[in-house]
């Protein structure tokens, strides 16, 4: 194994991180104790798994455990989080997860999406350790077509399923939906401008904190606006 590599000041943006994601935990924890429904209860369970996940993975970022080097070709040294990969691996199915079971999807299209999630965050992470960069760029734009992919299938096959629902819960797998588009569609773009990418127009520190807010953002807020919703998350499936 390589020499430990001991995070630099981009740490405080992964405390604010693990501290963010500990909180979306207990919010999800609190909120969900005591709940009967079962169709309710997994959707806290998909939450609470998520937010348990992510927490991990920022303590281990925080921590160091989290981080290695990668030496490119040229001798230039990248500061990899691999944990964040580690992280989303799991969590982005989970949080497709939320969106197909609220807009009723049929198993075909939930295996479609995530096979299609699992492809891209894996060729996401062997772009993260190319060690040339045309490689690193090529990887970024296999996994940036894997995205394209599953937004496409996502938008198109979502209003379709959720067609048979009743119209709050159309209405909110729709909000989710686009916040998901836009949330998601940054993650390639802070990778390629940022230490990634090797063109670092932004620098790690920026990087980081840019990550935490998107995950912060795509994981509690996403999660706490979609268990506002009892009524509608207990309707899921009745064809009301
Ligand atoms: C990577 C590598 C470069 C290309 C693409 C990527 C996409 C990542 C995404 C991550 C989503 C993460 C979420 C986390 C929740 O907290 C892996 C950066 C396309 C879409 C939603």
């Amino acid at each position: 194994m390589a020499a430990p590599v001991t995070p630099g000041s981009e740490q405080i943006w992964l405390w604010l991180g693990t501290i963010g994601m500990a909180l979306g935990l207990l919010y999800f924890l609190g909120r969900g104790w005591g709940v009967k429904d079962t169709k309710l209860k997994q959707f806290y369970a998909i939450n609470i798994f998520v937010t348990t996940i992510a927490m991990s993975m920022y303590f281990a970022m925080a921590t160091g455990f989290g981080l290695t080097e990668v030496e490119l070709v040229d001798g230039t040294v990248l500061d990899i989080y691999w944990a964040r990969y580690a992280d989303w691996l799991f969590t982005t199915p989970l949080l497709l997860l939320d969106l197909a079971l609220l807009a009723d999807s049929d198993r075909e299209t939930i295996y479609t999406l995530v096979g299609l999630d699992v492809f891209m965050i894996a060729t996401g992470l062997i772009g993260a350790f190319a060690q040339e960069a045309i490689w690193r760029i090529v990887w970024w734009g296999i996994s940036t077509g894997a995205l394209l992919v599953l937004l496409y299938v996502l938008a198109g096959t979502l209003s379709a399923a959720a067609a048979n629902q009743s119209s709050a819960a159309q209405s909110l797998t729709n909000n989710l939906k686009n916040a998901l588009v836009v949330l998601w569609l940054a993650y390639p773009v802070v990778w390629i401008i940022g230490t990634e990418g090797t063109l670092s127009f932004i620098p790690l520190y920026t990087e980081t904190a840019a990550f935490m807010v998107l995950d912060i953002t795509a994981k509690v807020g996403y999660g706490a606006y979609l268990l506002q919703n009892h009524d509608i998350l207990k309707s899921v499936g009745d064809g009301t």
